[in-house]
C-alpha cells in the first residue's frame, strides 16, 4: 500500500473523508499578495516605503517592473497548489509610455495589463487603494487629515479604486475585495483622540457615497493597532474599523500582524462571523512586532485555519496573504508562504472536528486534548504530498531546487 492510501484509511478511521478535504481545498481561494515580490515598492512613484510599515533585507533579485513582477508571480504559481486570486495594490498602475495619472485620477486603463494577465491564468483580482508611499501622505495622515484638501486627494483616490475593482469585476466575473488600509496615526499621546476618528468616519462615509454593486465589489476596512511612528494612536483601531464595518455593512479586516503580541486572531474570527455574513482576514507572521514575516505552518496559522473550517465559513472568509520579507530570496518566501496556508487549510479540513467538539460539550476536555496532541502526528505529510502531485506542483522540497534555477537564470541577472 503506499503512503497516501495507507494514511487516508488511518484518517478515515477517525470519520474524516480526506477526498472530500482536498476537494475543497483545490476550490477555497487565496489571494497571492503582489508586493512580496518588489519590497512594496510598486510602479507609480520612486521614493521609500511610507505609511509605518518597513521591508527588511537586500536580497538580489528583487522585481523593478511589471514585467518581472508578472514573471515572478508566474514561477510562484508553478510551485503552489491551491486556488488563487492576485491581490493588486493601486500603486501597481501600468502607464503607457509617457503617461502617468496620479493615485487621485486612476482609471480601469491602468490596470488593463494586470487584467489581462489575470485572464490569462484564471486568476480572480482583489485590489487596495495606495494610501502610503506619497507625497500627498501630510504628516502621516491621509483620510484624517484636519486639512480638507489632504482629504479630498485620499477620498477621491478610494473611489477611483472601488470604480477600477469594478472593472475587474466586470472582466472577470468574480468578486473583488477592496481593502481600505490607512496608516493614520501619532507618534505621540495625543491631545484628541476623537477628531481624526470622526474625520476618518466622514472620509469613508464619502467613499462609499458614490455607490458601488455590493455583489461585484466587497468594501472592507482593516484595522490596525500601530505603525513605526503611529505607535501611541492609529484612527484606525480594531474597534473604529469593527463598528464602522458594521454600521455601513461592509467587511471588517483583520490582518494577525495588527494586534497586541498577545492577542490572537484566531480567538476574534468566531466572533465577527456570528456578526458578519463576510470577513476578510490578511495572514501574516508578527515577530515580535507587525513585521510580516513569512507564514510559516505554525500553531496560529494553523488555529486560524481551523476556525475558519469548523465554523463552516471556508465561503464567508476572503483570505489573503500579507508579508514582505526582502531577506531571503523573494520568490522562496511567497512559495513558502502561501504554501504554509495552504497546508494549515489541509491540516484543519483533516482534524476531527465534529467529534472534539462533541467532547467538548460533553464536557470532556481530556478527550479533546489527548486527541488534539494525537492528530499532531498523524501521517498529514501524505496527504499533503498527494494534494501537491495531484495540483502538478512540485512534492517535498522539489521547489526549492526550482527557486534556486530561476534565481541563477533569472534573479541574479537584475541589477
Ligand atoms: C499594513 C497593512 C496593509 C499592508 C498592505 C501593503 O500594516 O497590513 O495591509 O501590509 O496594504
Ligand atoms: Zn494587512
Amino acid at each position: 500500500m503506499d503512503r497516501f492510501t495507507s494514511a487516508k484509511e488511518q484518517y478515515e478511521k477517525l470519520g474524516i473523508d480526506v477526498e472530500e478535504a482536498l476537494e475543497k481545498l483545490s476550490g477555497f481561494p487565496v489571494s497571492i499578495h503582489c508586493w512580496q515580490g518588489d519590497d512594496v515598492t510598486g510602479f507609480d512613484q520612486d521614493g521609500p516605503l511610507t505609511g509605518g510599515i518597513q521591508t527588511t533585507g537586500n536580497y538580489p533579485g528583487k522585481a523593478r517592473n511589471p514585467q518581472e513582477l508578472m514573471a515572478d508571480i508566474d514561477k510562484v504559481l508553478t510551485l503552489v497548489p491551491g486556488h488563487f486570486k492576485l491581490n493588486l495594490h493601486a500603486s501597481y498602475a501600468i502607464f503607457g509610455d509617457g503617461e502617468k495619472a496620479d493615485r487621485d485620477a486612476l482609471r480601469p486603463e491602468h490596470f488593463k495589463v494586470w487584467v489581462d494577465y489575470a485572464k490569462s491564468r484564471h486568476l480572480g483580482l482583489d485590489f487596495n487603494p495606495t494610501c502610503f508611499s506619497h507625497d500627498m501622505v501630510k504628516d502621516n495622515m491621509t483620510l484624517t487629515h484636519p486639512d480638507p484638501q489632504v482629504r479630498d486627494f485620499w477620498v477621491r483616490h478610494c473611489q477611483a479604486c472601488i470604480r477600477i475593482s469594478e472593472y475587474f469585476y466586470d472582466e472577470l466575473q468574480i468578486p473583488v475585495l477592496m481593502n481600505i488600509w490607512i496608516p493614520d496615526g501619532y507618534k505621540d499621546i495625543p491631545a484628541d483622540r476623537y477628531g481624526a476618528r470622526a474625520r476618518y468616519k466622514e472620509s469613508l462615509d464619502r467613499i462609499l457615497d458614490i455607490g458601488y454593486d455590493r455583489s461585484k465589489v466587497k468594501v472592507c476596512v482593516e484595522s490596525k493597532v500601530f505603525g513605526i511612528g503611529m505607535e501611541s494612536y492609529t484612527a484606525g483601531s480594531a474597534e473604529f474599523t469593527l463598528n464602522y464595518a458594521a454600521y455601513k455593512k461592509i467587511l471588517p479586516l483583520m490582518d494577525n500582524g495588527h494586534y497586541h503580541p498577545t492577542e490572537m486572531v484566531s480567538d476574534k474570527i468566531s466572533s465577527q462571523l456570528l456578526f458578519f455574513p463576510e470577513i476578510a482576514l490578511h495572514v501574516t507572521r508578527p515577530v515580535r512586532w507587525d513585521s510580516d514575516h513569512v507564514v510559516l505552518f505554525d500553531d496560529e496559522t494553523k488555529e486560524i485555519c481551523k476556525e475558519i473550517v469548523r465554523n463552516d465559513a471556508m465561503d464567508r472568509v476572503y483570505l489573503a496573504t500579507d508579508f514582505f520579507d526582502a531577506s531571503i530570496n523573494r520568490i522562496a518566501a511567497w512559495t513558502v508562504g502561501l504554501r504554509s496556508v495552504e497546508k494549515a487549510m489541509l491540516y484543519a479540513l483533516l482534524s476531527p472536528n465534529g467529534k472534539l467538539k462533541n467532547m467538548q460539550d460533553g464536557g470532556d476536555w481530556t478527550g479533546v486534548m489527548a486527541l488534539q496532541e494525537e492528530m499532531k502526528t498523524y501521517p498529514f505529510g501524505d496527504i499533503w504530498e498527494e494534494y501537491c502531485r495531484r495540483a502538478g506542483k512540485p512534492v517535498g522540497m522539489d521547489w526549492l531546487e526550482q527557486v534556486r534555477e530561476y534565481e541563477q537564470s533569472v534573479l541574479s541577472k537584475r541589477g
